[in-house]
């Protein structure tokens, strides 16, 4: 009994909230092929594979952004720890591998972790493993997408709490939609809360690009995997070999948009739907917002977070903010 009791403490718990039927998810993506533009939300970038994929595009000498945000955290988190407070509850707004949060438990000693993420699967693997390097903190595994609105479950509980969103996730929101997110974290945070958010930041056009079209094509990858995910998920007919990846920075927009090209005139079919597409045309499948500090910081005033604190890199390629 008494292992049994033990080895019951070292589990991670699990909740889904809110997860969206197939009839729903298929709609969507009927609908985005429909529109003039075609477009399908960066959500459906992640499933399995999608999301190893990712975890190697963290690893590119071309894609700054991880190993500079890591650098930041690594410098910095004593200071971070010393203002957001330790024994908190800490949680990781789509935490992926856990990775991050980890480095910055000895930091920030929270007495509990609460790792969301949309690929649920992805999350029970991961955070089973790292339970048993940290047995003494408590940790909650939930699946949700928060990119319609940031709703937590009763099981993060009563703590003060730290909301962790890494990564410039938060680009994938154009401003209007990051505005929004951000109240939400706010609301969901709670009085006494803080948000600790990285934030990519605006640079020159090449090094934007290469990040986000590197020689190896990982991101290609990433990007074309969408395909599989519309066959498997509307039953589309779609073929990997007749697209190709693009990625450009708009700098009017200060975003990275990729997309999905088609090299020939073809017709997608699913049951129920077709879209023919001319040689050239896209797909859009993903935002990267680029900030400034300065316009960074305004958003989060404007959130109504009215302390906050920045750091950055020497070449100032990527911040992370601590508001509160
Ligand atoms: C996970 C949304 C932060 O925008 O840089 C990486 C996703 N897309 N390479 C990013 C991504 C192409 C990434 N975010």
């Amino acid at each position: 009994m008494l292992v049994a009791h033990t080895a019951a403490m070292t589990v991670p718990r699990f909740v889904q909230i809110h997860r969206e039927d197939s009839a729903a998810l298929r709609h969507e993506l009927a609908q985005g092929l429909l529109v003039e533009r075609a477009m399908v939300s960066p959500k459906f970038l992640y499933d399995a594979l999608g999301s190893r994929l990712f975890e190697a595009i963290t690893e590119l000498p071309e894609y700054y952004p991880t190993r500079t945000e890591r650098a930041i955290f690594d410098a910095h988190a004593a200071e971070m720890a010393a203002i957001a407070g330790r024994g908190r509850t800490l949680i990781d707004l789509g935490a992926g591998s856990c990775e991050k949060a980890a480095r910055l438990f000895g930091a920030l000693q929270p007495l509990r972790y609460v790792a969301v993420d949309i690929s649920v699967e992805y999350l029970r693997q991961t955070l089973a493993s790292l339970q048993r390097q940290h047995p003494q903190i408590e940790m909650v595994g939930v699946g949700a997408d928060f990119s319609a609105s940031l709703t937590l479950p009763p099981e993060v509980g009563r703590g003060e709490r730290l909301l962790f969103y890494p990564g410039s996730s938060i680009g994938n929101f154009t401003p209007d939609e990051a505005l929004r997110f951000l109240r939400q974290a706010r609301a969901a945070g709670g009085a006494g809360s803080a948000l600790l958010i990285g934030v990519d930041l605006v640079k020159d056009v090449e090094t934007l690009e290469r990040a986000y079209d590197d020689p190896l094509r990982v991101t290609a990858a990433f990007n074309l995997n969408l395909l599989r995910r519309l066959n498997a998920l509307l039953g589309c007919d779609a073929r990997v070999e007749d697209f190709e990846h693009v990625a450009l920075f708009d700098v009017e927009r200060s975003r990275i948009e990729m997309h999905l090209q088609a090299r020939r005139a073809l017709t997608l079919s699913w049951p129920g739907g077709q879209r023919r597409f001319a040689a050239g045309e896209r797909i859009h499948t993903e935002n990267s917002y680029k900030y400034t500090v300065e316009g960074f910081e305004r958003l989060l005033r404007e959130a109504g977070y009215a302390r906050t604190r920045c750091w950055t890199d020497p070449q100032r390629w990527f911040a992370v903010f601590l508001a509160s």
